[in-house]
């Protein structure tokens, strides 16, 4: 069992931000959409929920290679890997009985992404999480977009989730971080969800956005970082670009050079203050990782190795 001092150890990890969303890649229509996270395009479009399910039609991500991201993210330095099984949309990336809107019952691909990955990851020797949303904007009940993404939690889908989070906990080996993220559940929900966690795994550490003090680690905001050094465990969640951490097309991508620097640099100051950095990739709809994010990896990799860190 890992210790919170292991976890902290770490330092560095990749997230990845994976699901319909990708193939959208930001556009919809033919059309830029630009207000918001492309991984929300289905909150930032005009989008019915039908048209959005269809993407599951058309998810088969035959690029999409657990040995290659496990192979870049050590070849970053990164210790860990953190995958939205579910985002916000309520499309899982994993096998779950809890409703056919998951990649093997409802896609083409028919295989369980989580479960690559986190053999990947045993395979290699990297320890591996997992995102989740509490919100679940396919849940039947209403559960559309709020302003700040604050939705309260039906007592269904709470059941919904535990039945989830059983399945997450008990089918992939150890689970090293559990990355809950947005929703406003009461405090007894969150107690709901980090028991059940903690009853499965004890040693899996629960982000601070299961709210209500039962995280095991505080989340800065996104792309945020402390003013002064915490003394609970925390971890800074980062992405390449500020405006998405979902594949987005259209995307500038420019000066790989200067966004190695400044990675470097967040990297080390997030560090040096105790904390941990979780860098996120954005791999496109067919699977493939965005090969200026890899080459940004690689870069952060090299840097660590002469100055022998990894
Ligand atoms: C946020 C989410 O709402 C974003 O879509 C993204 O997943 C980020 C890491 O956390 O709160």
């Amino acid at each position: 069992a890992q210790t919170i001092k292991a976890w902290q150890d770490r330092k560095f990890g990749m997230f990845i931000h994976f699901g319909l969303y990708s193939i959208a890649g930001g556009m919809w229509s033919g059309k830029r959409v630009d207000n918001g996270y492309s991984e929300q395009i289905l909150a930032n479009a005009p989008i019915s929920p039908k048209d959005y399910e269809a993407l599951a039609k058309q998810f088969d991500p035959t690029k999409f290679d657990p040995d290659a991201i496990v192979a870049l993210a050590k070849a970053a330095g990164m210790k860990f890997i953190v995958i939205t099984a579910k985002h916000h949309d309520g499309f899982n990336l994993f096998h779950t009985a809890q409703t056919r809107y998951n990649t093997v019952d409802d896609t083409p691909y028919h295989k369980d992404i989580v479960k690559e990955l986190a053999d990947a990851c045993a395979r290699a020797g990297l320890k591996f999480g997992v995102y989740y949303s509490t919100i679940d904007w396919h849940h039947p009940g209403g559960n559309t977009y709020i302003e700040g993404n604050s939705n309260p939690i039906t007592s269904a889908q709470e059941a919904f989730n535990v039945a989830q989070i059983k399945e997450l906990l008990s089918h992939y080996g150890p689970i090293s971080e559990i990355w809950f993220d947005m929703g406003k559940p009461t405090p007894a929900q969150s107690e709901d969800f980090a028991h059940t966690v903690h009853t499965l795994q004890p040693q899996t550490m629960i982000s601070g956005r299961a709210w209500n003090y039962y995280g095991d680690f505080a989340v800065m905001g996104d792309n945020a970082e402390p003013d002064v050094g915490m003394e609970l465990p925390w971890q800074a969640p980062a992405s390449m670009f500020p405006d998405t951490w979902g594949y987005r097309s259209w995307q500038s991508r420019s000066d790989p050079q200067g966004k190695i620097r400044e990675n470097i640099t967040r990297l080390v100051r997030v560090v040096s203050q105790g904390g941990n950095y979780i860098l996120n990739i954005g791999p496109e709809g067919d699977g493939s990782v965005v090969p200026y994010e890899a080459q940004v990896l690689r870069g952060i990799g090299a840097w660590l190795k002469r100055n022998g860190e990894a």
